[in-house]
């Protein structure tokens, strides 16, 4: 290969990275944490913020991993009674284009069903995340088992009592 080449070969395989990027950076995850709501729950939650950088509408439509038997897309819905119940989304989350979804406690999330290990505060979970455009995003969420609720994510010193 003469240099030339090599310089070319460079060239394009920067432009080449470029694009890949590009597209690899159209789904990005923020402040994901997950939790069990018991020391030897059988079952557990993540919760994060989804940022679609496309310019059309994506959809998170599974959630994949192997530390539970069973991974599930949840949201909390009022039963009519004033209950909160937990169902089951199949068709998953709209993220719009250009937006933001959270999935929080009392909200969407993701469920993990029959775990395979406990989970412990600092532990890290591979999970899969599964997107109509973007296809398979694979993100490690951290066990954080003291954060609370609803503290608006980066609002840590907020007046609450906690
Ligand atoms: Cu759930």
């Amino acid at each position: 290969m003469s240099l030339k080449s090599v310089v070319a070969a460079a060239v394009a395989a920067v432009v080449f990275a470029g694009a890949a990027y590009a597209e690899g950076a159209k789904i990005m995850v923020h402040d994901q944490y997950a939790r069990v709501s018991a020391k030897a729950s059988k079952s557990g939650a993540a919760f994060m913020e989804i940022m679609n950088m496309a310019s059309e509408a994506d959809q998170l439509i599974a959630a994949r991993s192997d530390v539970a038997k069973r991974v599930e897309l949840h949201t909390h819905m009022e039963s009519g009674d004033g209950i909160m119940k937990m169902m089951h989304v199949e068709e998953g989350f709209a993220i719009p284009a250009g937006g933001m979804h959270k999935l929080q406690r009392g909200g969407d999330h993701v469920m993990f069903m029959g775990l395979n290990q406990s989970l412990e505060h600092g532990d890290t979970v591979k999970v899969t995340l599964v997107f109509q455009n973007a296809g398979e995003v694979e993100i490690e969420i951290p066990v954080d088992l003291e954060r609370k609720p609803a503290e608006g994510g980066h609002m840590d010193h907020s007046s609450h009592s906690n």
